[in-house]
């Protein structure tokens, strides 16, 4: 429960966590050295590690480099119910909530479960939103889904609620990583505001500013990836933008 409680915390007290989300299939020795030690330099709260289409066998061995370099919380982000490894800390325990593909809203659960048990590791159950970002990603072709149109922000606002009635503990509303528009923050404070549990958004996310604009619409934790995989020295302004939107007291 260490996990989802300094989530909460933080959701308490109005304080953002930046993700950066490693695909393990994109990096190698030196690039995942040096993500790390920008990430810990620049204060990065947690590391997702997952990729909708995983072609090498290496997630263990990349979970196992981050664990052995530093001490920031490793959390699976799977594309599907094979990337399980107990050497993470926790894992997004996701169901495809905007989607209607019985496979990803408990199919692929219900094959990991006994895995996911065995290994030990947290378990955040999350209701996965995916939302359109402009153009076809990985995640909208590889899930068979249709995603939330990026304005209709009451559909997303509902789908949430529903997650958070079902008993979810997280929200993740995702354009797909590399969308060309990433979620507006109109739909971000939309959706914020008839939750009550933390709100993770991602996909598209290139610059400190839409960092920080996020998170005062109401995001709770920013997840960037693709942007860091081009240019890893965005990891410091990227983290201090988010760790600048005032805390509550
Ligand atoms: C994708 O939300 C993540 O699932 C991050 O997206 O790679 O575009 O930053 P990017």
């Amino acid at each position: 429960m260490k996990i989802k409680q300094h989530i909460f915390d933080a959701h308490a007290n109005n304080k953002k966590l930046f993700a950066v989300l490693i695909d393990p299939d994109k990096v190698d020795n030196a690039s995942l050295t040096g993500i790390i030690e920008r990430g810990v330099a620049a204060k990065v709260d947690l590391f997702f590690l997952g990729g909708s289409l995983l072609t090498k066998d290496v997630l263990e061995s990349v979970a196992q480099q981050i664990k052995a370099n530093c001490t920031i919380p490793v959390i699976l982000f799977p594309g599907n119910g094979m990337q399980v490894t107990a050497a993470a800390d926790a894992i997004l325990f996701l169901s495809l909530i905007s989607g209607r593909n019985p496979d990803l809203l408990i199919g692929q659960q219900v094959q990991a479960a006994p895995m996911v048990k065995q290994s030990g590791i947290e378990v955040l159950s999350t209701g996965y939103m995916l939302i359109d970002g402009g153009t076809a990603t990985t995640v909208s072709y590889i899930s068979n889904t249709m995603p939330i149109p990026a304005n209709k922000p009451d559909i997303a606002a509902c789908t949430a609620m529903a997650g958070e009635m079902l008993g979810m503990k997280l929200i993740y509303m995702d354009a797909g990583s590399g969308a060309k528009t990433p979620i507006t923050e109109s739909m971000i404070k939309v959706v914020s505001k008839n939750i009550s549990i933390p709100l993770i958004i991602g996909g598209g996310i290139t610059d400190a500013e839409k960092a920080y604009l996020n998170c005062k619409a109401g995001a709770d934790i920013i997840v960037v990836g693709n942007a860091i995989e081009k240019d890893s020295s965005l990891i410091a302004e990227i983290s201090a933008a988010i760790h600048s939107v005032p805390v509550i007291a």
